[in-house]
């Protein structure tokens, strides 16, 4: 394992960043996660106080786990680690062997994980997963794992009864995104439009970069070239026309753009869901995707009413 005894673990680490891996690695996450399975085996027949204490103890692990893979890791472009059933793009990539199968796939894990996580919440009634000055944290949390809870019908313990194909590998859907001031700049949405019912609907009150992916957990290929898009919907505003949303790839270590557009009213038909190709460039540290409505004079208001965000989908290009 290659944790870093050197390194202190901080209390408002975020467990899905880089620098809190250095600490607790995930080796050392599945080790630990398989450590609780076994005490809990190690438990039954037991008074249920015994078991109620492993299933608290093993949150903590649970949580890491679920909470870097819903903010992208196991979007392996290195081809070592990827699950069968992700690698499912046009069927260029083979399954390792003697794999195939024997996973769940991304997506079925973090169901199982959100759906359990959220039951022990409410078995516990007390578990906070943020406190104090970052207190926005903990019902942003909650409110995505209920959105990867829900996801599919409920498979926990069974078969996930998706109706539709999974998407393909390198798809990151809304509950992977990160929403600043959530409730008033940008919320999460039943969207019947959306590939799976759910998106971010971006409200018009400020043209910020209101929601985020931090491609932290994402391991590019190095020096090879990525494209990044996203699946918007734009509901216009009658009468007014502009900037409808822009939206990019941003390099906190290079302090600059890796690319960006904008998109006006004057170019969209209607109000459906349209792909639009965000960056195409060759990933380097700190970097992340950023979206918000296009700029408008505060006098004058935004152009549009709102602005959807379904999935991103980053890929790799041949
Ligand atoms: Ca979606």
């Amino acid at each position: 394992m290659g944790t870093d005894p050197s390194r202190t673990l901080k209390i408002y680490e975020d467990v899905a960043s880089a620098s809190c891996r250095d600490v607790l690695d995930d080796d050392f996450v599945a080790w630990a996660q398989e450590q609780m399975k076994k005490a809990e085996e190690a438990v039954a027949g037991e008074p249920p106080v015994y078991s109620y204490n492993v299933r608290m103890t093993a949150f903590s692990f649970d949580y890491i786990r679920l909470e870097r893979l819903r903010r992208g890791k196991a979007l392996d472009f290195t081809g070592g680690t990827r699950s069968c059933a992700s690698a499912n793009t046009g069927g260029t990539r083979s399954c390792a062997s003697g794999r195939a199968g024997a996973r769940p796939s991304r997506e079925e894990e973090m169901q199982t994980l959100a759906q359990s996580l959220l039951a022990r919440m409410d078995e516990a009634k007390d578990i906070r997963l943020s406190s104090g000055n970052v207190k926005d944290r903990h019902a942003a949390t909650v409110r995505a794992w209920k959105a990867v809870a829900a996801s599919c019908d409920p498979p926990v313990g069974g078969t996930r009864s998706c109706a539709s194909a999974p998407p393909p590998f390198g798809t990151l859907p809304e509950s992977s995104l990160h929403i600043a001031k959530e409730g008033e700049w940008a919320d999460y949405r039943d969207d019947p439009t959306a590939r799976d019912g759910r998106a971010i609907r971006i409200s018009n009150v400020h043209y910020g970069w209101c929601v985020t992916f931090h491609m932290d957990n994402v391991k590019f290929r190095p020096g090879h070239t990525y494209t990044l898009r996203a699946r918007v919907r734009v509901e216009k505003k009658p009468g007014a026309s502009g900037k409808a949303f822009w939206a990019g790839v941003y390099s906190n270590a290079m302090r600059k753009g890796c690319g960006q557009i904008t998109v006006k009213t004057d170019a969209l038909h209607d109000d459906g869901y349209v792909w639009y190709t965000v960056a195409t460039w060759k990933p380097g540290r700190e970097e992340y995707f950023w979206i918000g409505v296009g700029q408008f004079d505060k006098k004058v208001g935004a152009a549009v009413e709102s602005v959807w965000v379904d999935e991103i989908l980053i890929e790799e290009k041949e």
